[in-house]
């Protein structure tokens, strides 16, 4: 079974690399960096890649220890990406995936092209972060407060705080257990989806602002470019 294959994957590596997919969200942000913090709790040698982040998930525990490339010295043993359905979507990271001496995807689209050599794809789970506390489980990882408070970033960005349908009963029991360990539930939700940099703020104006209504408003229609977002300074991290 993949999940068995996985586990013997990850007893074995010694050097890891974790990526994730462009322009990432908080689903792969936050699952990104539950693994980091597993596999150094396993004692790997592990990096997590991801080339820009938005400033809002600085907030995560272990962001700061987010790499933009990978290293070029050494052949990882272990390539694992995560929430991503291929490996276009890897853009730019490819090199350190590629050459990774096993790679291993885990991702919750239904779309995934199963492209590892070990695909762990739950298409009902909401977030790839539900998946992952399976996965954690499995290899014995004790999910503390941190890794919670990231893999709870994941799912409170994917469920669009807990209002989309793929939320399952698993969802708030999974959520419930968070909380025991202490996760802040509150702070997590109001960092995740209401803190608003003003970046974020001025684009959200220059949107509604140009927002046409076609067929009796049932249609609605609006934009904002890469001019844009150099204007008001919205970049990433
Ligand atoms: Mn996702």
């Amino acid at each position: 079974m993949t999940l068995d294959n996985i586990k013997e994957e990850i007893e074995k590596a010694k050097t890891v690399v974790i990526l994730t997919h462009e322009s990432p969200d908080g689903d792969a942000i936050g699952s990104s960096l539950a693994m980091y913090q597993a596999l150094k709790q396993l004692g790997k040698d592990v990096d997590v890649v991801i080339p820009e982040h938005p400033r809002t998930f600085d907030f995560l525990p272990c962001a700061n220890e987010i790499k933009k490339a990978g290293r070029e010295d050494i052949q990882y043993d272990l390539g694992i990406a995560l929430d991503c359905t291929d490996t276009n979507r890897l853009e730019g990271f490819e090199p350190w995936y590629d050459t990774a001496k096993t790679k291993i995807s885990i991702d919750h689209h239904g779309t995934n092209a199963m492209f590892a050599d070990y695909n762990y794809v739950d298409p009902v789970a909401p977030a790839c972060a539900q998946i992952l506390i399976v996965v954690l489980t499995s290899i014995g990882i004790n999910i503390n407060k941190d890794i919670g408070t990231c893999i709870l970033a994941s799912i409170i960005t994917d469920t669009g705080g807990f209002k989309y349908e793929g939320v399952t009963t698993e969802t708030f029991e999974f959520t419930a257990n968070l909380l025991r360990l202490g996760v802040n539930v509150s702070e997590v939700y109001k960092k995740v989806l209401q803190v608003k940099t003003i970046a974020n703020f001025e684009l959200t104006k220059l949107a509604v602002n140009r927002m046409e209504f076609f067929e009796n408003g049932k249609i609605a229609f609006t934009y904002i470019t890469k001019m844009d977002e150099e204007n008001v300074n919205a970049q990433p991290r």
